[in-house]
């Protein structure tokens, strides 16, 4: 029988406080992101032959805009100073939180004459 903690029951205990630690921060996280969520209002533009469908997307500040690219090539939504996605690879997709409000008319820097307008109340 021993009365003072071995090594190995420290160890232990630090185990068990960091897997409590671990636990309590995945709930709080699980928590917000569902907040999150409940909050977030989605649009979606579909890229599809070279085209933004549709052209013009309205969202209010704080929506969530989701910009999918259906084509077997990259394409970019690029507002100048604005908002810039990058190349969006095929089969993949771009998101942006509408901020501020405007009518922000944009682009893909790959093919110039491919226009869209997102305008934010
Ligand atoms: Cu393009």
């Amino acid at each position: 029988m021993q009365l003072l903690p071995t090594r190995h029951d420290r160890r232990a205990r630090t185990h068990l406080r960091a897997a409590a630690l671990a636990i309590a921060w995945g709930l709080l996280c699980a928590g917000a992101s569902a907040m999150a969520a409940e909050k977030t209002v989605g649009h979606t533009v579909v890229i599809e032959g070279a085209r933004f469908e549709p052209e013009t997307i309205s969202a209010k500040r704080g929506d969530t805009i989701v910009w999918i690219n259906k084509d077997p090539y990259p394409h970019t939504v690029t507002a100048p100073g604005v908002f810039d996605s990058h190349s969006i690879i095929a089969g993949s997709s771009w998101r942006y939180v509408a901020r501020k409000a405007g009518d922000f008319p944009y682009s893909c820097t790959l093919h110039p004459n491919m226009k869209g307008v997102l305008r934010v109340e």
